[in-house]
């Protein structure tokens, strides 16, 4: 560990805190990164993390023979909120297995294609609210509606549940909640462990009132379901009456009331962020923007109602969506331990059970792997000819391995449609004077971004 860089300027007990925001952990860390190299550690708060970047020891880190995920800092913090949902459960916890196996048929072709009508349903009320605010003058609220958006996406597709988001002025009180429950998450990390108790007890009050809030919502959504019998073959479906194949089992009440948080909250942030970013992008690169609509314009024609298979012959929105992610990976960093005594990449050993931090928004732009323009938006680093000669495991916004998001399918096909529809029926104007802060509370999100909204003279 000693030969492992770290800041300069270390102080006794604080360890690097020069510099270091509470807020902005993740940014702190992406501005020390390229002094220190490719593994490198920072101490803060009195806690010390190996953080891990570089192209060939990330690659390493997917060998699932000598790695796994590590449920530690941010995941673990939301134990209390997820408990052994798919998300936060222990690799070796039973119910992971259980319900990875009794879930992954939720996110098949057939049924994202079963999704699909919904997914659209969805994007009609926020065109619906865009064409309002357009007629007024007003400017949008992006990842305000855009998190309107995704709630209601997997709220409806998976539970068959109308959070009215878009009918209200203020966020549904679930996703006050489970905006705070994920902001205390990010800030037990950035407090001493023994000094945690004291310093944040009022707004431990505060989570375990959150908490609460959840549990409710989502109980009264399990009892609405219960009451109606099922038989919509959503994800709520399958939770509550799908046995495992092989081994009959079921999931538990307790763990179903894990998983619909788990899903409603893994389901709609990060794919929020990801289209928040993409509009940020879009809007300040109107050539880009243009040529991409022009691709919708082709492919969709004037069909009212896109079909599920239209929505992957985007390949030009598709590419925005990816360097979006690329440059704001949402879920900015995941973490591995090692399953045997092992060396990383032939370098630094690793006990069993040692563990780092992937570095995802780094890796991402790491000037070797992505050249020396690797801080600037250009889709088309995503041109199949490209992506087929840079190195494997070199663009992790999903993760990796058996612990990988389970939803990639899911998001990449909602996000794609939604772009489709505002590129063909938008044209994005920014604010001149707005300049891109990003949000962190585990998840990324630009801060404050309005855009302003013109009709589109073809688009539908
Ligand atoms: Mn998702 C795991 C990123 C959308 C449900 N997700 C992960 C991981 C990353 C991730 C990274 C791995 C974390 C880790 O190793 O600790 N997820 C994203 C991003 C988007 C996203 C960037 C959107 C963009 N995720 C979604 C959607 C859903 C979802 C949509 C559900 C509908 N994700 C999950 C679940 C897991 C996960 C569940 C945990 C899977 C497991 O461990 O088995």
């Amino acid at each position: 560990l000693h030969r492992i860089p770290h800041p300069p300027h270390r102080l006794p007990f604080l360890g690097d805190v020069i510099g270091a925001s509470r807020r902005t952990p993740l940014q702190d860390s992406l501005r020390h990164a390229p002094a220190l190299g490719p593994v490198f550690r920072r101490k803060a708060f009195g806690k010390e993390f190996v953080f891990v970047w570089g192209a060939r020891q990330v690659a390493d880190l997917a060998d699932e023979t000598r790695f796994a995920k590590h449920v530690g800092l941010g995941v673990a913090n939301l134990r209390p909120v997820a408990g052994d949902g798919l998300f936060t459960a222990y690799n070796e916890e039973p119910n992971w297995q259980l319900a990875h196996d009794v879930l992954a048929p939720g996110f098949s072709r057939e049924a994202m294609a079963g999704y699909h009508p919904m997914m659209l349903a969805v994007a009609g009320r926020l065109t619906d609210h865009w064409d309002g605010a357009l007629a007024a003058g007003r400017p949008v609220d992006v990842p305000g509606d855009m998190t309107k958006l995704t709630l209601e996406t997997i709220a409806r597709t998976g539970f068959g549940h109308d959070f009215g988001s878009f009918e209200r002025d203020r966020p549904h009180p679930f996703v006050t909640a489970m905006v705070g429950t994920l902001g205390y998450a990010q800030r037990l990390n950035t407090v001493p462990a023994p000094l945690a108790r004291h310093l944040l007890r009022g707004a431990a009050r505060r989570n375990a009132a959150d908490i609460a809030r959840l549990d409710a919502t989502v109980d009264e959504l399990v009892a609405e379901r219960r009451a109606s019998g099922g038989g919509e073959g959503d994800l709520l479906d399958r939770m509550l009456a799908t046995a495992h194949p092989r081994t009959g089992e079921r999931l538990s009440a307790l763990n179903v009331r894990r998983q619909v948080i788990t899903f409603l909250v893994a389901g709609h942030e990060t794919t929020s962020g990801a289209l928040s970013f993409a509009l940020h992008y879009l809007s300040r690169h109107p050539e880009i923007a243009a040529r991409a609509a022009a691709e919708v314009d082709a492919v969709w024609g004037d069909a009212a109602r896109p079909g599920y298979d239209q929505v992957a012959k985007l390949r030009h929105v598709r590419r925005i969506l990816d360097e979006s992610l690329r440059l704001w990976p949402t879920a900015p960093a995941y973490a591995r331990e090692a399953t045997v005594d092992t060396v990383l990449a032939g370098e630094h050993p690793m006990r069993r059970g040692a563990w780092t931090l992937v570095l995802t928004a780094m890796l991402h732009r790491d000037p070797e792997v992505w050249g020396a323009d690797a801080e600037c938006f250009d889709p088309d680093r995503f041109e199949p000819a490209a992506v087929r000669t840079r190195a494997p495991h070199t663009f992790k916004p999903f993760g990796t391995g058996a612990r990988a998001c389970i939803g990639r399918q899911f998001a990449l096909h909602e996000a794609t449609l939604v772009l489709g529809l505002l590129l063909r029926r938008y044209r994005l104007v920014p604010d001149p004077a707005y300049r891109l802060r990003v949000t962190e509370r585990l998840t990324l999100m630009p801060e404050a971004l309005r855009l302003h909204l013109e009709r589109r003279p073809t688009g539908r």
